[in-house]
């Protein structure tokens, strides 16, 4: 059986190897499960002359993992920068917060070079290598310069926009072609496939573009938040609520994720509808993520100042509508939360997927379950449409969306969610692994 060597720009911590963790450490650990596989990518650490630094190898089980280190200005031009300063806004479809510097992408190009040259002794002539999102858009055709010849597909786990977007970007046509040097492009949705599509043959190039969905483990996750109900933390939380109703929302802090909106949406709600004044609360938890970006400090303020706004004017002393928690919160806790929320709001502006949606439901008691309201804008969508969903940019949609899961009737909750949940159960992670290789392996 062929090896198979996974590459991403962030290789799962010791912590994440052993215990439960996101969905793209699940998805790829479960396709390592069952063979011998290499996970090659970045160490999470700096060195000066990373380009002269030996890779680290470390075994775990029938895993070896690789890691190599970056230049702080490697981490600096390349991740905060390029990646995260140019291709995420570009591909979330955010054409203002774009920022575009030569040098930057210049250190994007090496970074994968580098990532190549490391990779390429460590290759054995039948691995099947599988490279991931966009840090690593130009490493397949790194690989193929050096003569590696291997299958390699490559996975996209964010939108691409149509061409009329894309080359907004200088270098997206040199992107693009290199892109063409995967065998397999794998993407989210129907959407981004067709997208891709129309980039590749605006510059008349071809390669396989192929949508699948990435999903959650879906009974790991659906015992976790089983065995978590009655958790220290999840007791606290209900306690403090004193019967109120819960509407949760968990997300990195990223302004992908429509969290502004919601919050407004939310205040929508308690202006329009004064029956829900003091009985409900908002739990918006959003760990500071890519805080090096100056557009994640100013989400940071903006967060900030519309939940104090919206506690100020409609507190009570002893009701805080809005709690809104920058620190992270351990999985097994974050899964009993789920399960205890009346109502979960999922709204952001543009997202690849969207795994929390997914984890929402799994943890549902299927008796009493509560009601999902989905951005009509996420790649979750398509599958999840028994979800109420809205417009994420609208906070009038999100108000009434919220009015009517407060005042859904048992009935319909249950039957809402059976919907949602035969689609999370059947796509799941280790689904969405094993199909992305079947097709990888066929293609040529
Ligand atoms: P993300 O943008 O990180 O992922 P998402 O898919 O929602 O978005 O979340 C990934 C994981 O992180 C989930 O397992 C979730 O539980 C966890 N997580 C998110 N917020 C958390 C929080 N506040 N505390 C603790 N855990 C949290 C990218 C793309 C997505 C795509 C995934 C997978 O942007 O569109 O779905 O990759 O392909």
């Amino acid at each position: 059986m062929s090896r198979l060597v996974l590459v991403s720009n962030r290789v799962p911590d010791v912590k994440e190897r052993v215990q439960s963790a996101g969905g793209l450490v699940v998805g790829l650990g479960e396709a390592v499960r069952d063979t011998e596989g290499l996970w090659f990518g970045w160490s999470g650490q700096h060195r000066e002359n990373a380009v002269s630094s030996d890779v680290q190898i470390e075994q775990l089980h029938r895993v070896t993992f690789a890691t190599v280190d970056l230049t702080t200005d490697q981490h600096t031009r390349f991740y905060e920068n390029f990646a995260n300063g140019t291709l995420w806004p570009l591909c979330h479809y955010r054409l203002e917060m774009i920022r575009y510097r030569r040098e930057d992408y210049e250190s994007y190009r090496e970074v994968n070079t580098l990532f190549a040259r490391k990779l390429a002794p460590l290759l054995q002539e039948d691995d099947v290598i599988w490279v991931h999102d966009y840090h690593l858009m130009t490493l397949g055709a790194e690989l193929r310069a050096l003569g590696v010849r291997n299958r390699i597909g490559y996975f996209l786990h964010i939108p691409l926009p149509p061409w009329s977007v894309t080359r907004v970007l200088p270098c997206a046509a040199e992107l693009l072609r290199d892109l063409t040097q995967y065998d397999l492009i794998g993407v989210q949705t129907e959407e981004d496939r067709e997208n891709f599509n129309s980039c590749f043959s605006a510059i008349g190039l071809f390669t396989r573009v192929e949508h699948f969905p990435i999903g959650i483990a879906p009974e790991e996750f659906r015992e976790e938040a089983r065995r978590n109900v009655d958790a220290p933390e999840v007791v606290r939380l209900m306690d403090s609520l004193r019967g109120r109703k819960l509407v949760i929302g968990v997300d990195r802090l990223d302004y992908s994720k429509g969290i502004p909106e919601r919050i407004k949406g939310f205040e929508k709600l308690i202006r329009r509808y004064p029956q829900h004044e003091a009985k409900v609360v908002m739990l918006q938890i959003a760990p500071v993520s890519r805080a090096g970006v100056s557009a994640y400090q100013h989400l940071r303020r903006e967060v900030d100042e519309l939940s104090g706004h919206v506690n100020a004017t409609f507190g009570t002393f002893d009701w805080t509508p809005v709690r809104f928690l920058t620190q992270s919160v351990p999985r097994h806790v974050l899964a009993g939360f789920h399960r205890r929320a009346d109502i979960a709001l999922v709204t952001p502006l543009r997202d690849g997927m969207n795994l929390v949606a997914k984890e929402y439901v799994a943890a549902q008691d299927g008796d009493d379950p509560g009601v999902l309201i989905l951005s009509s804008l996420a790649g979750a969508a398509p599958e999840l449409k028994a979800a109420l969903q809205v417009n994420p940019y609208d906070p009038d949609q999100i108000a009434e969306a919220l009015h009517l899961a407060l005042t859904m009737k048992k009935e319909v909750r249950k039957k809402r969610w059976r919907f949602l949940n035969v689609e999370v159960q059947r796509n799941t992670a280790a689904r969405w692994a094993a199909e992305f290789l079947s097709v990888l392996k066929e293609v040529r």
